[in-house]
């Protein structure tokens, strides 16, 4: 059957639509923008299973029943309800018939692309399905299902809800290809039940970590050691390990969405490195992350920001360390932080740890006045905020009011004193009244901080006595003594500007901090690094993270630090010999005088077009053609004839959009960002995807193409 290719219907399937919980909901959200500019509201759909407690907050709810179920469908592109949408309706109507609990809407998020949420969860539904379908999965797929495995079931419902859906639709609209992107094994089931039920459509699977690689990264071998991972990545066998850990269903659901698919890709070279030897498929190319990139008017805006910032974090740290701040001086005070999911090993957490006992040593031995406050943002498991931070911090609050009032009335005495006395005090006493002398005096000494009592190296009560960070935090002794020039403070919690002690949103605080520190052991992408440098905070990771190799071959070894990108060596490097870098790394950007914070800060901003899906997006275009090619490869041929214009057998759009100059080449940082229209593609060996390198490969790719040329046009005639 002949489906049109270039208008064709897009579905991504993941279980973070409109639903947070981590980084694939920042991918999806992030790119929204890029990919409705690209298919327009009617063609762009993300599916995902519903949250019950949260969809009302994530989509405004539009009705799916206001189409007519019978009779032909009208094409024309001006009709009230388009094509393609009473379409999705009808194959959605046919689904409700049958029991399923179906949301529809809007994403509440730029772009507003539309959703499709499947109740999966619904008792009645599971009864009714879920059992004919793991048996199915085993028939069709050979894929088992354990009886109680909770997660997988759920993977199964949504598969085989997303593929019951893209069923019905095939059969109803007989105009648009289908393009079906699956994110990460949870979504993936549909990967092979499509290709097992023969649905006329293309799909595409990224893998955003993989199942095994997690685990092992975690793990410990027989003897107890760390798994040196990636030197054994070709030597694992891959289904005793998964069996040893109780994951072989999840890994065969895994490995059966890596091999169905049309095409398989991951977000970095270091991800598809272990996908082909732990899936044993080469991945077709990379889509790395990227992020949807606003930039300020004026260029000091976000310095601003980020002094407004510091200040609110130097309040917490005045109400942590009170009864300690004669040996903190907040204009010699570096703010560093880890944040993310609490996975010790993985991201890096021992050796930051180690690495902070290190430094505070290095700081001390040379007489260093600076103060680190090291921050660890990881969600763990607490019994809500501990006694003496919430004492602290209120102790600070209400005395930080009291002094405002006092201050009111201060203003009035300081005015009639200088009007009778035509002077300036020169003592406080003579201008304070007695009244505010004795309030303010009893509310200093309320509280007599004790010198004795440290200052907490944890905000939260944590009731685990291994808790892995603070059982490395005490191995190393950095206690948060007076003389330590390293401070630590963990807050198990995610933060928000509803939080007691440090109300900030997550973006506010990194902008506030000076360095993020995120020295990744098992990090496919690392969205955190990425954030800060948009934010133009420098950060530190590593070269086994995504976004760290992508950056280091981006720029110049010798430039990195100047734009604030640390990256340590964990590849090629031992343990001790990256910790020591690390050390170095830190060290170093202590060193650095205020100017030169401030002018790293401004270079480092300077890099977040690097990171702008308008250039990261292209990647996932290129997937999608390739995935029609390989679905559909005579219509592909077709349509790229009918497309060449000017008979150079490249289609117009995609030239505007042809690469400029080699990577391998230029200097740092080795993208233009002078607004040129050259598009940055991956780096490295796999690099963009593979078949689609060629122009034949490629049509339709407009991005605002147009738009930026036009712009970039008038920037260069100086309008
Ligand atoms: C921003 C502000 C400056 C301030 C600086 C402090 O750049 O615009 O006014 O001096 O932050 O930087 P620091 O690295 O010391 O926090
Ligand atoms: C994964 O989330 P994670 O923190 O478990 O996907 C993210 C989005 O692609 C990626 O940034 C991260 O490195 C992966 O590990």
């Amino acid at each position: 059957m002949t489906r049109d290719i270039a208008d064709h219907l897009l579905f991504e399937t993941s279980t973070e639509t409109a639903n947070k919980v981590g980084g694939i909901y920042s991918v999806l959200k992030s790119k929204a923008p890029v990919t409705i500019k690209q298919y327009g509201p009617y063609n762009y759909h993300l599916l995902g299973p519903l949250n019950r407690n949260t969809y009302e907050m994530e989509v405004d709810v539009l009705p799916f029943d206001d189409v007519d179920t019978e009779g032909d469908i009208d094409t024309d592109s001006d009709s009230a309800t388009p094509y393609e949408i009473t379409t999705i309706k009808r194959a959605l109507l046919k689904m409700q018939e049958r029991g399923v609990k179906i949301v529809y809407g809007k994403w509440l998020i730029d772009g507003s692309p539309r959703v499709i949420l499947f109740d999966i969860d619904d008792p009645q539904l599971n009864a009714q399905f879920l059992n004919e379908w793991k048996k199915d999965l085993w028939e069709k797929c050979g894929i088992p299902s354990p009886e109680n495995d909770f997660e997988t079931n759920r993977a199964i419902m949504l598969g085989y809800l997303v593929s019951w859906f893209l069923g019905e639709l095939c059969y109803i609209n007989k105009k648009n290809a289908i393009v079906a992107h699956f994110h990460e094994w949870l979504a993936a089931v549909g990967c092979p039940v499509l290709r097992a039920r023969k649905i006329d459509c293309c799909t595409i699977f990224t893998t955003h970590a993989t199942l095994l690689g997690r685990y092992l990264c975690a793990g410990k071998d027989k003897d107890g050691n760390d798994i040196d991972f990636y030197n054994n990545l070709q030597f694992f066998d891959c289904d005793e390990e998964a069996g040893k850990r109780g994951i072989y269903h999840r890994y065969c659901i895994e490995r059966a969405a890596a091999h169905t698919c049309d095409v398989f890709t991951t977000v970095s070279d270091i991800t598809a490195l272990e996908a082909e030897h732990l899936l044993k498929r080469k991945p077709d190319g990379i889509l790395p992350n990227g992020l949807n990139v606003t930039k300020f008017q004026a260029v000091h805006e976000f310095q601003n920001l980020h002094l407004k910032n510091k200040l609110k974090i130097n309040d917490f740290v005045k109400g942590h360390f009170l009864g300690h701040l004669d040996t903190i001086d907040f204009n010699n005070i570096l703010y560093i932080f880890i944040a993310g999911r609490y996975e010790f090993k993985n991201k890096g957490v021992d050796m930051f740890i180690e690495s902070l006992a290190r430094l505070n040593y290095k700081l001390q031995c040379a007489g260093s006045k600076i103060t680190v406050v090291a921050f660890i943002i990881m969600p763990a498991e607490n019994n809500s905020y501990n006694l003496q931070t919430l004492q602290n911090q209120a102790y600070v609050r209400s005395l930080e009011a009291h002094i405002k009032m006092v201050c009111t009335n201060l203003e009035a005495q300081l005015l009639d004193y200088a009007l009778v006395k035509h002077s300036v005090p020169q003592e406080l006493s003579s201008i304070l009244s007695t009244t505010d002398q004795i309030s303010l005096k009893k509310k200093i000494f309320k509280i007599s901080p004790s010198k004795t009592i440290l200052p907490s190296i944890t905000t939260h009560n944590i009731p685990s006595p291994n808790d892995p960070i603070l059982s490395t935090i005490r191995k190393v002794k950095l206690f948060n003594n007076d003389y330590d020039r390293v401070k630590i403070i963990f807050h198990p919690e995610f933060l928000n500007s509803q939080n007691p002690i440090l109300p900030l949103e997550y973006e506010e605080f990194v902008r506030g901090c000076h360095l993020g520190v995120f020295p990744s052991y098992y990090e496919p992408w690392g969205y955190t690094p990425a954030e800060c440098t948009v934010m133009g905070i420098p950060s530190i990771t590593t070269n086994l993270s995504g976004f760290g190799a992508y950056m280091e071959d981006l720029i110049d070894k010798e430039q990195s630090s100047m734009y604030g990108i640390y990256v340590v060596d964990r590849r090629m490097k031992n343990g001790e010999e990256s910790i020591e870098q690390l050390v170095d790394y830190m060290e170093d950007f202590c060193s650095k005088t205020t100017r030169q914070r401030i002018n790293q800060r401004n270079r480092c901003e300077r890099l977040s077009d690097l990171l702008d899906w308008k250039r990261m997006g292209l990647e996932y275009v290129k997937a999608r053609n390739l995935a029609l090619k390989r679905a559909y490869p005579d219509v592909f041929a077709q349509y790229l004839q009918a497309d060449d214009q000017y008979g150079t057998g490249t289609p117009e759009i995609e030239r505007v959009y042809k690469v400029g100059k080699p990577f391998s080449v230029p200097g740092s940082p080795r993208a233009s960002t002078n607004g040129s229209q050259t598009v940055l593609m991956t780096p490295g060996d796999l690099g963009t995807i593979q078949d689609a390198n060629y122009v034949d490969d490629y049509f339709h790719l407009s991005m605002g193409g147009e738009e930026e040329a036009e712009s970039s046009k008038q920037e260069s005639d100086g309008k």
